[in-house]
């Protein structure tokens, strides 16, 4: 019998499997091609993007400013070391702390670096400015939280399947229920030793959950009235993906004057990464004002790839194009327009409980019955229907297009899945 011949899928899905290691579980969809809001397969079928790689594409896939400056700068000088100076970081340095209105910025590689960057400076700056005794810091984390996979960021997590047989675990992490301003009062008042408040302003892998409307102003204020620095992780939710260019928005620098988002909260300690190159190569940074970023002396942090040359020029390029193209203020009209649109089905649906988000963040839950597999069998067949989507813990679906999408693109996409979702209705 004619064995049948391997798809050119099938043949890149068995080159992963038997020579990566298993550390995901990807929807089957073999990818070769990217640009704007649309990627291809390698059989040349074309989709929507709504994951944009975790929302490190919030400016398209292959954005040619973007990938212009990462060629120009790797065929000039693409990495030196900190060992010396290069001509680009301090321009970006320079750039980034106008553009989000700190002043100073940790230039770091992945999110989950810089995440571990602002604990290390959370804790110097307990030990040496607010007299935390020596090792005895405390940093309050939220439950079902993301920060990352380094075993201190795993350590204060609670999600079994990113902790298990990782241990021993890195103490000096207290955990309270997220969107609870009872519970971190509570937290600062039983324990002196509180350094910092590590949050994601929108918990996205736990399902995009978006707290209520005055929940960062009034973290901030407990932490300042404790003496306590209010860090935001907005590896996620920075950089226009929220209908703000930051969403705690401390700065309102962005296009979108009509946001009406939650009231202005300015970190003490701000934490980004993904989208702050555009997803053309890793770039990740902490931004802190003087009397806080001065715990870091020479020779007490750094990584070799750390604010090299070509993450510098890249990242200009990238949140250049942010504001260039006005992607908050399109962020904020096609989310709106999204759950507007979703809404609508959902009043007849029989599996869509609800969606939610923020901008362009944002999921649907599926009322699957306990049966564990429909949200994984929807994404399925929206990937059938070119539209690509992985669930995030079960029944949550979550949708985070490019920002650079417009409206007709958008409406395709919800006609896309409805139509997808209506084939599960019972
Ligand atoms: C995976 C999603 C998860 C993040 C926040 C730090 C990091 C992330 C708020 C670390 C990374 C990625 C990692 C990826 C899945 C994805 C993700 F929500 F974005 F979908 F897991 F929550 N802070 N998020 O979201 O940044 O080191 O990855 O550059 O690890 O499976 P990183």
């Amino acid at each position: 019998m004619a064995v049948l011949a391997k798809t050119p899928s099938q043949q890149a899905i068995d080159l992963e499997n038997k020579y990566g290691a298993h550390n995901y579980h990807p929807l089957p969809v073999v990818l070769n091609r990217g640009e704007g809001v649309y990627v291809w397969d390698v059989e040349g079928k074309k989709y929507y993007d709504f994951l944009s790689a975790y929302s490190a594409v919030n400016q398209g896939h292959c954005h040619p400013k973007i990938v212009n400056a990462l060629v120009d700068q790797a065929q000039t000088l693409a990495l030196t070391s900190r060992a010396f100076y290069n001509d680009v970081l301090g321009k970006y340095e320079k750039f980034a702390t106008e553009y989000f209105k700190f002043d100073k910025l940790l230039p770091m590689n992945t999110g989950a670096e810089a995440v571990e960057t602002a604990i290390k400076i959370c804790r110097r700056w307990a030990y040496e400015k607010k007299g935390i005794p020596e090792d005895k810091a405390e940093i309050i984390v939220c439950n079902n939280n993301f920060h990352g996979r380094t075993t201190t960021i795993i350590s204060f997590s609670n999600d079994h399947t990113a902790r298990e047989h990782f241990g021993p675990y890195t103490s000096g992490f207290i955990k309270v229920a997220y969107d609870d301003l009872e519970a971190l009062e509570t937290a600062l008042q039983n324990n002196k030793n509180i350094a910092g408040f590590l949050v994601e302003p929108i918990q996205g892998e736990a399902g995009v959950y978006v707290p209520s409307e005055d929940y960062l102003i009034e973290a901030k204020k407990l932490c300042e009235a404790h003496n306590v620095l209010f860090i935001a992780d907005e590896v996620q939710t920075g950089i226009a993906r929220t209908g703000r260019l930051l969403a705690t928005c401390g700065n309102c620098s962005c296009e979108n004057k009509d946001c009406s988002g939650t009231p202005d909260v300015k970190p003490d300690i701000l934490i980004l990464g993904k989208a702050m190159s555009g997803g053309a190569y890793p770039v990740s940074a902490v931004l802190a004002n003087d009397p806080i970023m001065e715990v870091i002396t020479p020779g007490s942090h750094g990584s070799t790839f750390g604010g090299n040359p070509t993450a510098a020029a890249v990242a200009i390029a990238a949140l250049e194009v942010v504001k260039d193209e006005r992607l908050a203020e399109n962020a904020d009209r096609l989310g709106k327009l999204f759950r507007a649109e979703l809404n609508k089905y959902i009043t007849h649906s029989t599996i869509c409980k609800l969606v939610r988000g923020k901008g362009l963040l944002n999921a649907i839950v599926i009322d699957d019955h306990e049966e564990g597999d429909t949200a994984w069998n929807i994404c399925l067949r929206l990937r059938d229907n070119g539209l690509l989507a992985k669930p995030t813990h079960g029944n949550i679906i979550r949708f985070a297009p490019p920002l650079v999408m417009n409206e007709e693109q958008l409406i395709d996409c919800v006609r896309i899945i409805t139509e997808t979702l209506k084939e599960f209705e019972e």
